[in-house]
């Protein structure tokens, strides 16, 4: 008989409705239009996903000069600056955009706040590429970013009564509002976002992984070192109550002995890892245990975003 091994497993977790949108764009494009279909960048941050729609014939590439002029090409959830669809309409190409509505409503606070001569500070992860779309939003230097609340106390700017500020739509929500808060007592005019900027599925999975983090001897998180919003849930959990929280990209990634003095695991994945990842992971576990699955469940989610309308218009 193997020995009992509990599993909390959070929800929400996996899929949210900006990653489902993103990866039906790129198959109903397939469908549509037929093989090839350039995605530029992964059209979200999962190695799984990527090769799965690779298979049906998705060429990933990561900048518009790799891919010929006359192919579909997606842009991915992430977002890109406005110069990759001038580029893409300076070259007459067909391009989707899969960017997730949520992102897209960043772009569009980041723009107005230019307009009505706010300067724009972007609270994000240098590099990551949600914020080179969000910072090309407006013209270079236009947007200033910070990355931790140390940066608030250097940043320069132009004038500090016209103010705003957006966020990447992936952060530790915890780490944020530390960062607002600095930025408030520095800057106290400072225009916040009309609603929360990080969005509702990276705040579900925070809150479900902070309700099992506690109870849990280890947690593993499905997703991928390079999700964001991934490695997040790794964090929050190690702050609420389990250090021992790791990112794992799948069940063959387990090093199940680790798993020798845990009695209650918890389970939870990041928005970019599909279900399948998530259901092997927990078959591993009960080939070697006797597993009694408990689902903490915080909130139920009902979004779903629309495809663009070029994509359902019925065939002429
Ligand atoms: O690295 P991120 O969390 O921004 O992206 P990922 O893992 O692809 O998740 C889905 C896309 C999220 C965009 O906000
Ligand atoms: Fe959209 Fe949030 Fe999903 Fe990102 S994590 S794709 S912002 S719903």
């Amino acid at each position: 008989m193997s020995r009992p091994l509990t599993i909390l497993l959070a929800s929400p977790r996996g899929f949210c409705a900006g990653v489902d949108r993103a990866i039906q764009i790129v198959e109903v494009a397939l469908e549509k239009y037929g093989a090839p279909v350039y995605v530029r960048h992964e059209i979200v941050h999962n190695r799984f996903v990527v090769e799965g729609l690779e298979a049906k014939g998705a060429i990933f590439v990561d900048e518009l000069d790799e891919i010929p002029d006359d192919v579909p090409v997606v842009f991915s959830a992430h977002g890109v600056p406005k110069s990759i669809p001038a580029e893409a309409e300076r070259r007459k190409m067909f391009y989707l955009d899969a960017t997730c509505p949520l992102v897209s409503k960043v772009h569009i606070e980041a723009e107005r706040h230019s307009e009505q001569g706010r300067q724009v500070i972007l609270i994000g992860h240098a590099g990551h590429p949600e914020v080179v779309g969000t910072m090309g939003q407006l013209p270079s230097g236009g947007v200033v970013l910070v990355e931790s609340v140390a940066d608030v106390a250097t940043i320069e700017v132009e004038d500090p009564g016209n103010l705003a500020y957006v966020t990447q739509t992936t952060l530790s929500v915890d780490d944020t509002a530390a960062i607002v808060a600095a930025l408030q007592a520095r800057f106290p005019a400072i225009a916040k976002p009309r609603k929360e900027d990080i969005c509702y599925a990276t705040t579900n999975r925070q809150q479900a992984v902070k309700a099992v983090a506690p109870r849990a001897d280890m947690v593993l998180v499905v997703g991928a070192p390079n999700s964001s919003n991934s490695m997040r849930l790794v964090e929050v959990a190690r702050n609420h109550g389990c250090e021992r929280a790791m990112l794992v990209q799948r069940a063959a990634d387990i090093d199940w002995a680790a798993l020798e003095d845990v009695k209650v695991l918890g389970v939870t994945a990041g928005a970019s890892a599909p279900d399948i990842l998530i259901q092997e992971v927990l078959q591993g576990a009960r080939d070697r245990f006797d597993v009694t699955i408990e689902e903490i469940t915080l909130t139920r989610e009902d979004v779903v975003f629309k495809l663009p309308k070029v994509l359902t218009a019925a065939a002429e």
